[in-house]
């Protein structure tokens, strides 16, 4: 059963439930779908894969919004669609790889330049820092874009615990290496483990936060289990999965993705739809679950809040 419905007779909400209706029926294919509708490369998708006048099933609450009314993403997007090269570089491959990773025990490792190092059991991390449900934006550096409501605590509350010291002005996560558990640790293209940073005051930022769960329960291992970062108002490949290790430091730390592509990725990797990718424009995104490209915004809407941080700084060359 196909319609030949024009995108622009499709409503947010109708495309949104027939997008969920979708996913849940069509298995396998709705990748296939998902990759075109997401690769910048690609051509756009067709809509003659929705079915016409969707019902939203009766049991299924209504979506959240975040603060400027978009509505999060299906929960099956979410966990369907991820990009983790430690198991592949195939979006839609990531949950079925990953789905017997171990995630307990998980310890993390606080140290550097800091007065109170500690090694954490996760379990002890959750009780001390008791998580809060925050819906953020999330814009991949690939232009494909989702609302997520994240379960998670600041990282400011871990960071003022470990009391950096004065020398102390960036922070750099590390994720697990496990090559036996993680087969993308493999590739020779990257130099594994997956590594991030943030300066400080990015990392003491209140939205910057340290993430254990979506949609109300624990992360599932694609999106990052156990504990994974979150900074909203930079692309998606800042927000390192699988932490293991945070260290207090005093230089700018070299990222998995700088060491791989320096031109096309910088340490600050602020959204920015003026400053191009050298291979695609950042002017616009896909939003996950729509049909018409939206218009990306700096700092992906979270201006008001982080823009200070970059007062006198040229984005363009601090990309
Ligand atoms: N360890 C690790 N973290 C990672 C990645 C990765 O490959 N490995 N991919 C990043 C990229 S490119 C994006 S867009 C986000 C995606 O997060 P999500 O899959 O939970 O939406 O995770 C980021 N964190
Ligand atoms: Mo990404």
């Amino acid at each position: 059963m196909t319609s030949k419905i024009r995108s622009s007779e499709i409503t947010p909400e109708a495309e949104y439930w027939s997008r969920r209706r979708f996913l849940k029926t069509a298995g396998i294919a709705a990748g296939a779908w998902l990759l075109s509708a997401c690769a910048p490369a690609l051509g756009q998708p067709t809509v003659s894969t929705l079915s016409g006048t969707p019902t939203p099933p009766a049991s299924t609450p209504a979506a959240g919004k975040d603060e400027l009314g978009d509505a999060e993403t299906p929960y099956d997007s979410v966990t369907s669609y991820t990009n983790y090269y430690e198991f592949t570089t195939s979006k839609e491959a990531v949950a079925d790889l990953a789905k017997n990773f171990k995630t307990s025990p998980w310890s993390v490792q606080v140290g550097g330049l800091v007065n109170n190092p500690k090694t954490y059991d996760l379990d002890d991390l959750r009780k001390q820092f008791p998580p809060e449900e925050r819906i953020y934006r999330m814009r991949c550096v690939e232009a494909w874009s989702m609302v997520i409501p994240w379960l998670g605590f600041p990282l400011a509350k871990l960071l003022k615990e470990a009391d950096p010291t004065s020398d102390a002005k960036f922070v750099r996560f590390e994720a697990l290496l496990d090559p036996a558990q993680m087969p993308g640790q493999k590739s020779p293209y990257f130099t594994w483990p997956y590594v991030e940073g943030l300066r400080l005051d990015e990392a003491r930022h209140d939205l910057t936060l340290m993430a254990t769960g979506l949609y109300g329960k624990d992360l599932p291992p694609q999106n990052g289990a156990p504990l994974r970062l979150v900074v909203p108002w930079k692309y998606g490949f800042k927000s390192i999965k699988a932490v293991v290790k945070i260290d207090l430091v005093a230089k700018m730390p070299a990222s998995l993705w700088m060491n791989a592509s320096p031109d096309e990725y910088g340490f600050y990797a602020n959204v920015n739809p003026t400053v191009p990718h050298p291979r695609w424009s950042q002017a616009t995104e896909r939003r996950i679950g729509e049909i018409n490209r939206r218009k990306t915004l700096l700092f992906n809407g979270y201006g008001d809040q982080v823009a200070s941080l970059y007062e006198g700084m040229d984005l363009r060359t601090d990309f």
